[in-house]
């Protein structure tokens, strides 16, 4: 184990209370995609499909988690993370999306939730984050109304089984990219094409975050804190078009999660820019009280900004939407709005750095919804790691990903002094991981993976981590004294 980082203390204190960790999810790191009875999901079928992901890759074998869960959890104990934020696999629990449970599916997360709670660490478990059954896609996926009662179901089921020990669940990870990516570009499963079908998808999502709340209040024996996590876009431009462009993104990207689930109903401006594309009949009456339900924490994913404005028709149309597009547009009705370049430094995803972005994020949502607790369930960076073989063993020096972690901690403090109800910070990720559309090819792990031979080595962000966990004060940025 190499010694504690010795970077400069920058001082900012978090609150013992401030719950900090790590991220995963489980298609990304599990691998044993065909063990122990786990069905297919929508993510088995689009990664073997060729073409779908770079350089074929799948989650066949990832970080062959499942075998090694134990030896994972020493390593979180090793860093102190005061809590794990984990997806659980719906094919695990239900193999087809439906009826009884696996008991092996089952077994396995009941092992790691006991194995978290013995080493003190905080069990965050996110029912959904991406792999949807594929016989649910086969009838129909989240355009279908019939996906929100089985994640009712699944998630009834789940709470039954884990709910006397989680300590916080997660509905759904980033509702935005299940239903605009799967649904609208195709650039994540199940692929699709179709901007009526992705928008059926954000109802239908929003309905089965609500009906699925109501099952874990209902299921749960230990009062659990229930959340959804939202990747909310944080949009700028300065361009005279620039505004229209932002209250369009805004719409689809953010306020057709936030209210609706939040405050009860569909923004207007929401339902005329899509009326080109849907009706929105596939809201009956009643959903949006379902939908409406209070939830104890606000799951808050930030990584960059984007910058729009309106595309004049005549110009060459600037493409850089953050987002590959594989034929569909992730923005229904909204295609004439243009993304535009950002002034760097960037990621090795080519996402521009942007810390006060976090910081206007999570005011503006204490200004609209001034009650609302929020989490910061994922933020982090994936570099292009280099390992340096040292007497004291292997090391990865991963100085721009731990710079960016100070600016963005240091942002999220920020926000704290001026008065946001933030409840703690999990870090994207523990492991590199397979990173959807990217394969293996991106690596956000605060912790590499040798994808050979499955060692785990820490990196300095790693150390980082720790420290500023046991100290509960942030360390330094290696790059400040540059
Ligand atoms: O890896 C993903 C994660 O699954 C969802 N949020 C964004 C991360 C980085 O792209």
């Amino acid at each position: 184990m190499p010694p504690a980082s010795d970077y400069r203390d920058h001082g900012l204190e978090f609150p013992p209370e401030f719950v900090i960790g790590s991220a995963t999810a489980s298609y990304q790191i599990e691998g044993a995609a065909r063990e122990d009875g786990r069905g297919p999901s929508i993510w088995d079928t689009f990664s073997h499909t060729p073409g779908k992901v770079w350089n074929g890759d799948t989650g066949d074998v990832a970080d062959d988690h499942y075998h090694r869960w134990e030896s994972d959890l020493d390593l979180m104990a090793e860093l102190g993370l005061q809590s794990y934020r984990f997806s659980i696999a719906w094919p695990r629990i239900q193999p087809g999306g439906k009826g009884a449970i696996n008991p092996a599916g089952v077994a396995f997360y009941s092992r790691l939730v006991d194995g978290l709670l013995e080493r003190g660490i905080r069990p965050i478990a996110t029912l959904y984050h991406w792999d949807l059954p594929q016989e649910l896609e086969d009838a129909g996926g989240w355009p279908a109304r019939d996906t929100a009662y089985r994640f009712a179901e699944y998630a009834a089921r789940t709470a039954e089984a884990l709910g006397d020990r989680v300590h916080t669940w997660t509905t759904l990870n980033e509702p935005w990219c299940s239903a605009y990516l799967g649904y609208g570009s195709g650039a994540h499963a199940p692929g699709r094409t179709d901007g009526a079908a992705a928008l059926a998808a954000v109802h239908h999502l929003n309905l089965a975050h609500g009906l699925a709340v109501q099952e874990l209040r209902r299921e749960a024996s230990n009062d659990p804190d229930v959340s959804i996590t939202l990747n909310f876009h944080v949009i700028r431009g300065d361009d005279d078009t620039s505004p229209e462009a932002k209250r369009r993104i805004d719409a689809l990207a953010n306020r057709a999660f936030t209210h609706p689930i939040l405050r009860g109903e569909y923004p207007a401006d929401l339902l005329e820019d899509t009326a080109g594309v849907t009706d929105w009949s596939f809201v009956r009456a009643g959903d949006l009280a379902e939908i409406n339900q209070p939830i104890d924490v606000l799951g808050v994913n930030y990584y960059s900004t984007v910058t729009v404005r309106m595309w004049d028709g005549v110009s060459p149309r600037s493409t850089n939407d953050g987002h590959k597009d594989m034929g569909g547009s992730p923005w229904p009705g909204s295609r004439d709005v243009e993304f535009l370049p950002q002034a760097g430094p960037y990621t090795a995803m080519g996402w521009n750095i942007a810390p006060d972005g976090l910081e206007e994020l999570l005011l503006s949502l204490k200004e609209q919804f001034p009650q609302q607790p929020l989490l910061i369930t994922e933020n982090g960076a994936a570099f292009d790691d280099v390992v340096t073989v040292t007497d004291a063993g292997k090391r990865v020096h991963d100085d721009e990903r731990v710079d960016y972690l100070v600016r963005h901690f240091a942002a999220a403090h920020r926000a704290m002094q001026q008065g946001v109800d933030l409840r703690g910070y999990q870090v994207w990720s523990l492991l590199d991981n397979f990173e959807w559309g990217y394969g293996y090819s991106k690596r956000f792990g605060i912790v590499r993976v040798d994808y050979d031979t499955q060692e785990r080595i820490l990196k300095d962000s790693a150390l980082w981590l720790r420290e500023l966990i046991a100290t509960r004060r942030l360390p330094a940025s290696p790059l400040a004294e540059r």
